[in-house]
């Protein structure tokens, strides 16, 4: 058997030098991927190296052939062998033993066996095959990751890690480019592999971009505040919280309303809220109450109005809510959109509740999220600056105001951390 290498910039072409060299019947033994290293490394270009092996021995003639005795010529020999001597009794069953072993063997060998050289070649070209499959795997890698970072000219592998985390966190690709490309002006060229110095630059980035609603100017009259939003997505939860803080952290007077006599025990739940913290509340059924209600504790640093959970999918009842809203005046309406809604239900419901022109958003039950790209996202394309945080069921005390920083430390850590 003569054994030999072949190295070419593809399998095909090794193979072919192989059958050129060692003739047709040559066969693959080996093939592996030499990577590119050295003076050639920026022709970027991997060699494949190919072992090929081609049996040399003439074919043995059948008279050549060393005698082998084959099942059947056992069997031949075993049955017209001369009659021996009647075995003793206890010998019958081990001569019928052996007759049935003869049969089972004659089965066998009339199988058509496989031909040791067919098979060798069947194990070839699947080698020959998984490299050709290793080889569009390498290509199709190369591809991806091309597209994968179409948007940039050259990028350091820190800052490519930003990227994909940004997109892990379901950050709109949109938003993780530019974001990615600020960063990348930003870190001086001899800091870009320092992790703590992109880590830090990409944290300030996030933070500074996050549209944070101004606090409240002092207001000369009673400050209208207008709570909005899906269904179960926290308003009523929020309302007491804010209402708790204005009074027992600033010391405001507070006045409470609830438009929400569509859902039982709505009312209950704000009402045993107020008898605790002492808050007056008045109950309105209709939109166009709701301006009397108002009138009633115009003298009161804030009045807050908590509303029913509306489908963004329910047109009429949005317009009803668009009533209360003008009929209250609201200074401020806040939309309030739960952390763990994603990113195309979000897009519609800011969509939907644009009709109430909010003013702010609240992203609530952020304890509750894996991940935060959706709202970063959300926060982009609307600009509307985000109120609160609302983080957990404890009135008053999970909520915080918004903050650029802790936002970006959850967007960019993947999980939600106290301030
Ligand atoms: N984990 C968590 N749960 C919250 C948060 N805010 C509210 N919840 C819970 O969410 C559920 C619904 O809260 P509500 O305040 O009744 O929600 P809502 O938007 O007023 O609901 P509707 O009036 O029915 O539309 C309750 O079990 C609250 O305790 C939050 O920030 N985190
Ligand atoms: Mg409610």
């Amino acid at each position: 058997m003569r054994i030999k290498k072949f190295l070419a910039p593809s399998i095909k072409e090794a193979t072919a030098q192989m059958k050129e060299d060692l003739g047709a019947d040559a066969i693959v033994l080996n093939t592996r991927r030499i990577p590119t290293s050295g003076l050639l490394k920026p022709l970027g270009k991997d060699q494949f190296e190919i072992t090929g092996a081609v049996d040399e021995q003439p074919a043995l003639r059948p008279a050549d052939q060393p005698q082998t005795y084959s099942r059947r010529s056992v069997r031949q020999a075993y049955q017209s062998a001369p009659a021996l001597p009647a075995p003793p009794n206890d010998e019958e069953p081990a001569v019928e033993g052996l007759r049935k072993m003869s049969r089972t063997f004659e089965r066998e060998a009339e199988l058509p066996a496989p031909r040791p050289s067919q098979s060798l070649r069947d194990a070839s070209d699947i080698i020959q095959l998984k490299a050709e499959v290793e080889d569009m795997k390498s290509v199709l890698m190369q591809l991806s990751h091309q597209l994968r970072y179409k948007h940039f000219g050259e990028l350091p592998e820190s800052l490519k890690n930003v990227y994909l985390n940004l997109l892990q966190q379901d950050v709109d690709e949109k938003f993780a480019v530019t974001l990615t490309n600020t960063v990348l002006k930003k870190v001086h060229p001899q800091e870009q592999e320092n992790s703590t110095v992109i880590e830090q630059t990409v944290l300030q980035t996030i933070a500074s971009g996050f549209p944070i609603a101004a606090a409240a100017a002092p207001a000369k009259k009673s400050r209208v505040v207008v709570l909005v939003g899906p269904t179960g997505v926290g308003k009523t939860t929020t309302i007491a919280k804010l209402a708790a803080i204005e009074k027992l952290a600033h010391g405001k007077s507070v006045g409470l309303i609830s438009c929400d006599t569509y859902r039982i025990g709505a009312i209950e739940q704000l009402k045993t809220f107020a008898v605790i913290a002492e808050i007056p509340m008045q109950v309105v059924y209709r939109a166009a109450d709701v301006a009397a209600a108002v009138k009633k504790f115009q003298k009161h640093d804030v009045i807050f109005i908590d509303t029913v959970g509306r489908s963004q999918k329910a047109k009429k009842e949005l317009a009803e809510l668009k009533k209360i809203v003008q009929s209250a005046k609201a200074d401020e309406v806040h939309l309030v959109l739960s952390a763990q809604t994603n990113d195309p239900t979000l897009n519609e419901i800011v969509d939907k509740f644009a009709v109430l022109e909010p003013t702010h958003l609240i992203f609530s039950k952020m304890d509750e999220a894996a991940i935060f790209g959706p709202l970063y996202n959300i926060a982009q394309r609307t600009k509307i600056p985000v109120s609160f945080f609302a983080t957990g069921q404890a009135v008053p005390d999970d909520i915080s105001v918004s903050d650029g920083m802790t936002f970006a430390k959850m967007l960019y850590q993947g999980r939600y951390a106290h301030a």
